[in-house]
């Protein structure tokens, strides 16, 4: 039997991770949060809910949260891993489309692209996104139509192969960087962006792009 894993990072996320976690026990009652130093309810919502939590006692960044969370998916012999975010943008219905290319043995490792087919967004995230694919193209020579996506799945070949060495949102560009190195076999497949007044409020703005930009800047010149 193929073990699915579903790794959801979370900080500060109480008011959303326990629906999160309701929507993904329909497809596996293996549910991995990371709660990342979160000082509200998260981790004591997400163990109510049913989730096995792991939790940083201090709060690292979403890229210490996938490789935490990715070392446990491994230590829990998982052979699917498909990662979501905890602030509810992303639909756990979209999972079994999400899969299906690394259950056919399509694909090693499917990105959930928002920009597949047209939906809103707002300007300046759509702007953003577009110009974190274009700079990971020109930093690490894969083009994705959303680098920045946080819903993915992969196998277990790639969660042993992925070395997470970024702490941040750069994760996301980190890990289309390991794809090339490593050759795995990727692909899109299309998922809805969820925007609530919620995500919007809690998500990234121009600053922590700025960051991004030098962090991955930094990735390039020194590996
Ligand atoms: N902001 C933030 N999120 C974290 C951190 N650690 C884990 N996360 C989780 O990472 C996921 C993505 O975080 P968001 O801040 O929504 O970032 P995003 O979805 O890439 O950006 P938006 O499109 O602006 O929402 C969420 O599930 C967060 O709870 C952290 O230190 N900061
Ligand atoms: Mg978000």
């Amino acid at each position: 039997m193929t073990k699915l894993i579903v790794i959801i990072p979370a900080y500060n996320e109480a008011k959303t991770i326990g629906n999160v976690i309701q929507g993904v026990k329909k497809y596996t009652d293996n549910i991995i949060v990371i709660d990342d130093g979160s000082k509200d309810n998260t981790y004591q919502t997400a163990l109510q809910s049913g989730a096995k939590v792991y939790r940083h006692q201090i709060n690292r960044g979403l890229g210490g949260a996938l490789g935490t969370g990715i070392e446990a998916a491994l230590l829990n012999d998982g052979d699917i891993i498909v990662t979501l975010d905890a602030d509810g943008q992303h639909n756990p219905n979209e999972i079994p489309n999400l899969i299906k290319p690394i259950i056919k043995g399509k694909a090693d490792i499917v990105i959930g692209s928002r920009f597949l087919k047209n939906q809103s967004m707002p300007f300046f995230r759509r702007l953003g996104n577009y110009f974190f694919n274009l700079m990971t193209f020109i930093f690490f020579g894969i083009y994705t139509t959303d680098s920045q996506s946080g819903m993915r799945a992969f196998n277990k070949k790639v969660a042993q192969n992925l070395k997470i060495y970024t702490n941040k949102m750069e994760v996301s560009s980190e890990i289309i960087k390991q794809v090339r190195a490593n050759q795995f076999r990727l692909k899109e497949t299309h998922i809805k962006a969820i925007y609530t007044p919620y995500s919007l409020a809690k998500g990234q703005g121009f600053f922590v792009g700025l960051k991004t930009l030098g962090k991955l800047l930094i990735l390039k010149l020194t590996q």
